[in-house]
């Protein structure tokens, strides 16, 4: 018996977490086991390492090179510890960012050279590759006004990046989609919730009705 890794991508604020929380609600409905975690993070290890990257002052002035380590550090335990084994066991993993993430983020906003990226992002997952992954597009000026309205004040590392990284982010997803259009689902997050609630259980629908 074999799970479903689904995995959810997007700039920041585009509504990956909305979503991932309505669709774990329709699948467990149907009866289905359903992991719902996250990178960075995802395992004890992971959340440290995810406050690292994100909060702890030992993170400023971190080198894009450190950076792409530490996420795949925490991806590699992630996908060993908890991913892997829970679709080995028949269960949908949702996870919230995954390998795209660094793709983009560190590949293409950091300009760190393409192939070690890859190379790095294959040595973390191994053998573990997303079943379908959904890109939710929003132009950052959006998705960063939703984080600003909700973070009183308190942003991320990253968060805190020029509005030119995050275009470069959002451009860089759209190009790796169209790459890999078998796997990627792209949808326009200007939509609602419940529009893009119900494009994403079409889509999950179908990619459940063979297994
Ligand atoms: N990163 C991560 C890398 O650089 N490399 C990597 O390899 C990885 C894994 C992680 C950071 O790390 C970087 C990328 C990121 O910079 P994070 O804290 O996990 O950061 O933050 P995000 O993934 O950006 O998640 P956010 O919580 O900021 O955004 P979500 O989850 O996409 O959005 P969500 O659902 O929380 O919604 C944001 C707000 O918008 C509203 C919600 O109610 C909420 O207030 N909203 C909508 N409003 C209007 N219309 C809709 N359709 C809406 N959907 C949600």
């Amino acid at each position: 018996m074999t799970g479903l890794f689904i995995t959810f991508e997007g700039g920041e604020g585009c509504g990956k977490s909305t979503q991932i929380a309505a669709l774990k609600a329709r699948l467990e409905a149907m009866g289905k086991t359903v992991v719902q975690t996250r990178e960075p993070g995802g395992t004890a290890l992971g959340e440290s390492v995810r406050n690292l990257l994100q909060y702890d002052d030992a993170g400023q002035g971190m080198s894009p090179e450190a950076e792409l380590l530490l996420f795949a550090a925490s991806r590699a335990q992630h996908v060993r510890e908890l991913i892997a084994p829970a679709i080995a066991e028949g269960q949908i993993v949702l996870c919230d960012r995954f390998l795209d993430s660094t793709t983009v983020y560190q590949g293409v906003a950091r300009a760190i050279d393409s192939k070690k990226v890859d190379t790095i992002n294959q040595f973390a997952i191994g053998d573990t590759n997303p079943d379908l992954t959904i890109l939710i597009d929003l132009p950052p000026e959006i998705g960063l006004a939703r984080v600003h309205a909700r973070s009183d004040g308190q942003l991320d590392r990253m968060e805190k990046e020029a509005i030119g990284f995050f275009q470069a982010v959002r451009q860089g997803y759209l190009d790796l989609a169209k790459s890999e259009p078998k796997r990627f689902l792209v949808l326009d997050g200007s939509q609602s919730v419940e529009e893009l609630e119900t494009q994403i259980w079409q889509k999950v629908e179908a990619t459940l009705l063979p297994l």
